[in-house]
């Protein structure tokens, strides 16, 4: 979905849409939701529409290194585990020059999406800009193999936000981290995140996420990038990109939530989904991790219905957050 979408529905509650094709109606009319991931004359979407006259479905944001006019230099990266340096790269206008002003979102002008290519070692940090149109981080590997780097902007002037991705690679030796059935519960640091509700693929579903600690309901959740809770979703297969935001209106300065943050999520295709949930308690950023499947024969599903049943307790997939790395 483009961010600009995004920002438009920040105050209704929003559709996390994979597809570009998405009608604010959505939000409120889930029986148009399948109708809208077919194909629409949909104006503002030209760039992620498909060409004229095909009937296939819209592009996927975070599958390429250039859309909407704006390209992803090359990604400089130190080229072996446990070497120390820096990851940089730019954002290039259509005249090849970096892009030097960016309109802020959720409180950062750049996020950072660091994910490898099995859905592991995923990180979500903000790089500087420096005078040049460079954007740099300090930067190491602690695992080898085929990263995902996704940067999600709005440039300045801009009718709205981009999300665009490349692969850097990183020696050392290899271990795929085995596939992962669903996993709706995830540890991090001393919380239990349960992720409550179905995908529905072709159609809206609302997730409920719900953080305790030692048994009890955590009530302390603060606000972080202007939410109190951010989800990252990757399409498993090919890490189509979505970075997803809670349903419900900005807080306040200094207000406290928990223990659910719910999102409404749209799955273009059944198949396995990666979740990254990033939530602050105590001024400390934590990532918990999903891995949820869309059901083909489920998109008839309310996204306006709570989801009703306790999901069961899968093993926690043990993914530690990187909480060091928000740079925050
Ligand atoms: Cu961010």
């Amino acid at each position: 979905m483009h961010p600009a979408a995004r920002l438009g529905l920040y105050g209704l509650g929003l559709v996390a849409a994979f597809g570009a094709a998405f009608l604010v109606a959505d939000a409120v009319a889930p029986e148009r939701v399948v109708e809208a991931q077919s194909p629409p004359d949909e104006p503002g979407h030209g760039h992620h529409a498909r060409a004229a006259g095909s009937a296939g479905p819209a592009a996927l944001p975070g599958l390429s290194l250039e859309a909407d006019g704006y390209r992803l230099s090359p990604v400089e990266a130190p080229d072996a585990v446990g070497a120390e340096g820096e990851l940089r790269f730019s954002v290039l206008d259509a005249a090849g020059e970096p892009v030097l002003e960016y309109t802020e979102e959720h409180e950062r002008d750049l996020h950072l999406i660091v994910v490898r290519e099995d859905g592991s070692e995923f990180r979500h940090v903000h790089p500087e800009l420096d005078a040049e149109g460079t954007w740099s981080i300090p930067w190491s590997w602690s695992a080898a193999g085929t990263y995902r780097v996704f940067a999600d902007f709005v440039p300045a002037g801009a009718e709205r936000g981009s999300t665009l991705t490349r692969t850097v690679s990183v020696a050392g030796d290899f271990e795929p981290a085995p596939a992962r059935d669903e996993a709706r519960s995830a540890r991090s640091g001393p919380y239990d995140v349960e992720l409550v509700g179905d995908l529905a693929a072709g159609g809206s579903s609302t997730l409920t996420v719900e953080v305790s600690r030692d048994g009890e309901a955590v009530t302390t959740m603060q606000p972080y990038l202007g939410a109190f809770g951010h989800l990252v979703a990757l399409r498993d297969g090919d890490l189509a990109y979505l970075h997803v935001h809670p349903e419900g209106a900005e807080p306040e300065p200094g207000a406290l939530s928990g223990p659910t943050v719910d999102f409404a999520v749209e799955a273009p295709t059944p198949g396995r989904y990666l979740l990254y949930f990033d939530f602050q308690v105590d001024g400390e950023v934590h990532t918990a991790s999903f891995v949820l499947s869309a059901d083909a024969g489920a998109a008839a599903h309310d996204p306006g219905e709570a989801p009703a049943e306790e999901a069961p307790a899968d093993e926690a997939p043990a993914e530690d957050g990187h909480d060091d790395d928000h740079g925050h």
